[in-house]
């Protein structure tokens, strides 16, 4: 099986803004595979003028650029792809948004969801969160067995995702998943750069 892949999620309430983008470069420099820029308490001007600054990274190292939640962002500075979650708006409404090449990306934490995700478009699926987590999210465990769940019943990539680090991502093990998602795990190590090399030797030892 290919290696399973590390999917970066930024948190830049947490930094200034070239400390954040010096920080997203480094996790880049690691070799991180996916990028998704999560923002909440951005005016749209201000989430156009971060995706801009940040797609200009990515672009550099060829990772593609998710944005969170904001299809119109997404569209504005033509990012990879979009995600989003249920209160977000519907997948296959995004879909015909942003056409058939863009990467859809949606949020489930039930089969149910993730089938429907998947009949309306989804190209990935996040699922969690696996661990309780202290990034500010609106969220509620997942259980690694319905992780394990959907990933038997539906066709796409599933990440896993909330509270994962390198010392309990054992708890993956057996579990056909794509990749894993992270947020503090890099965002908040003191060297992203070390941080995202230690996530990618925990994730080469799952099975
Ligand atoms: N969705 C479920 S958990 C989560 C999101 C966006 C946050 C994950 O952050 P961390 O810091 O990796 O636990
Ligand atoms: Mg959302």
């Amino acid at each position: 099986m290919a290696d399973k892949k590390l999917y970066f999620i930024t948190d830049s309430t947490l930094y200034e803004r070239d400390e954040f983008l010096r920080r997203v470069e480094e996790a880049l420099k690691a070799g991180v595979s996916l990028i998704q820029l999560r923002e909440k308490n951005k005016t749209t001007r201000e989430y156009i003028e971060m995706a801009t600054a940040v797609h200009d990274l990515t672009k550099k190292y060829n990772v593609p650029l998710i944005i969170d939640d904001r299809v119109d962002v997404m569209l504005a500075v033509d990012a990879e792809g979009v995600h989003l979650g249920a209160e977000d708006m519907p997948l296959d409404m995004a879909r015909k948004l942003i056409g058939p090449d863009k990467i859809l990306g949606a949020t489930t934490k039930t089969v149910e969801a993730a089938r429907a995700a998947y009949e309306n478009g989804a190209d990935y699926l996040g699922v969690g969160a696996i661990f309780p987590t202290t990034t500010k999210v609106k969220t509620i465990l997942t259980s690694t067995d319905t992780l394990s769940k959907i990933c038997k019943n539906v066709p796409i990539p599933v990440f896993s995702i909330g509270g994962l680090n390198p010392s309990n991502l054992d708890v993956l093990n057996g579990i056909d998943i794509e990749g894993v998602c992270v947020v503090s795990a890099i965002m908040k190590a003191d060297s992203p750069y070390n941080a995202t090399l230690e996530m990618q030797r925990a994730i080469s030892q799952l099975n």
